[in-house]
């Protein structure tokens, strides 16, 4: 294969890629160590293109977030607050569902329901709160609850995480998002996520999850205080995982906002790195589908340029979110249909609108795949 490398350690990386030949550990640490950006950007987008073509995919989702209070005080997250701080708010029911319905004119096709690790919401509450969205939007996926918190939820009501998420299901929820994963290594978690369950608990309740059923999707937290190592190991677990269970629909890497958190001093993480996580990730990680660029972690600027490096999904319209604002993100709460469309339109990708299971969507009698 002829393109100009600057980095020839990357040369038989690119025999591989092309190939089709799986990555080891040793392939994903000269990708993260190289500067050759291009080379590495170069190979994924192969891969990528292999995949899905010329289709980047989109869709039209709300996040909810019923609560804010949360007893695990990571040291990553500006997001949970104590019960008793001033700015927590927890919803009511008719709230979180009043919230589901409230100030979008589009048709959303997702909920994604997350929030912090409540010392008093119950399992028997979260199933009401399921129940209820489900009767009042039939139509929309419930994509809820992190791993994290289906292991808190779980060791409250006592029961083993196959009997929570069987009640979860029960209740209407369709998949599960892939946040909470964090990174994988001990010595990492300890510092900037002590209080959370250790990694082979994420692994343990994304597989219960999997075994049931449910599809889910994958992150890593990166740009704080882990090493290259560290990184190459997390994709490598969570590419273990999916060899067993095939239950990993997209990976998400998401970029560490300190502004807030008590890691404020970490440097924020720059576009090089940015685009070297997506690409990284498409390359190592040949058996999840999909790799989504999260407008909101990267700005919709970014996530249009990672489509050209690894990428085929920006997310959604999202609407409202507080995760990454409450840690200083800059950019907007919410995109519209058609920016998203525009975004991906001018990364010369084709713009296909999905559901929360990445099949087409369709309105009426038009496809979205053909949009002129
Ligand atoms: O679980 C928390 C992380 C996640 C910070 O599955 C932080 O489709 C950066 O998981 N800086 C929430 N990250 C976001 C998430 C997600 C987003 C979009 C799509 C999907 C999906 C999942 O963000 C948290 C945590 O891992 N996080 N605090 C922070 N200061």
């Amino acid at each position: 294969m002829e393109i100009a490398i600057e980095d020839q350690r990357l040369q038989p990386i690119l025999e591989k890629a092309a190939a089709g030949v799986r990555l080891d550990y040793e392939d994903g640490l000269t990708l993260y160590r190289t500067p050759d950006l291009l080379a590495v950007g170069y190979m994924a987008n192969l891969v990528r293109e292999r995949l899905h073509g010329n289709v980047t995919y989109f869709n039209v989702n709300r996040h909810i977030n019923p609560t804010d209070v949360c007893v695990a005080s990571c040291r990553l997250c500006a997001f949970g607050k104590r019960a008793k701080d001033p700015r927590a708010y927890t919803m009511s029911l008719e709230q979180a569902w009043e919230t589901a319905g409230d100030g979008y004119s589009e048709a959303v096709t997702e909920f994604h329901v997350v929030g912090g690790l409540h010392p008093e919401l119950t399992l028997d509450w979260y199933c009401e709160m399921f129940r209820g969205l489900k009767q009042r939007f039939p139509r929309v996926h419930l994509k809820a609850l992190t791993m994290v918190e289906i292991a808190f939820l779980a060791k409250r009501a006592r029961a083993t995480y196959a009997e929570t998420i069987a009640r979860l299901i029960e209740a209407g929820v369709d998949s599960l998002p892939g946040g909470g994963a964090e990174i994988f290594c001990e010595r990492v978690r300890r510092i900037i996520c002590d209080h959370k369950i250790a990694a082979d608990e994420w692994i343990e309740v994304a597989r219960t999850a999997h075994n049931l059923g449910l599809k889910t999707n994958c992150t890593m937290l990166y740009g704080h205080i882990e090493n290259e190592e560290d990184r190459v190991d997390h994709l490598l677990k969570l590419r273990t995982l999916q060899d067993e269970t095939g239950g990993f629909q997209a990976f998400i890497p998401l970029a560490f906002h300190p502004d807030n958190t008590a890691l404020r001093h970490v440097p924020k993480t720059t576009g090089f790195d940015d685009l070297k996580n997506i690409a990284v990730a498409r390359l190592l990680l040949d058996n999840i589908p999909h790799v989504k660029a999260y407008w909101v972690m990267m700005t919709p600027r970014m996530a249009q340029v990672a489509q050209r490096f690894g990428a085929d999904d920006v997310d959604g319209t999202i609407v409202e979110e507080k995760i990454y604002h409450d840690a200083g993100a800059t950019t907007a709460q919410s995109l519209r249909r058609g920016e998203l469309l525009r975004l991906i339109r001018e990364s010369g990708r084709e713009p296909v609108e999905r559901d929360t299971l990445y099949r087409p969507v369709t309105r009426g009698d038009t496809t979205f795949t053909v949009m002129v």
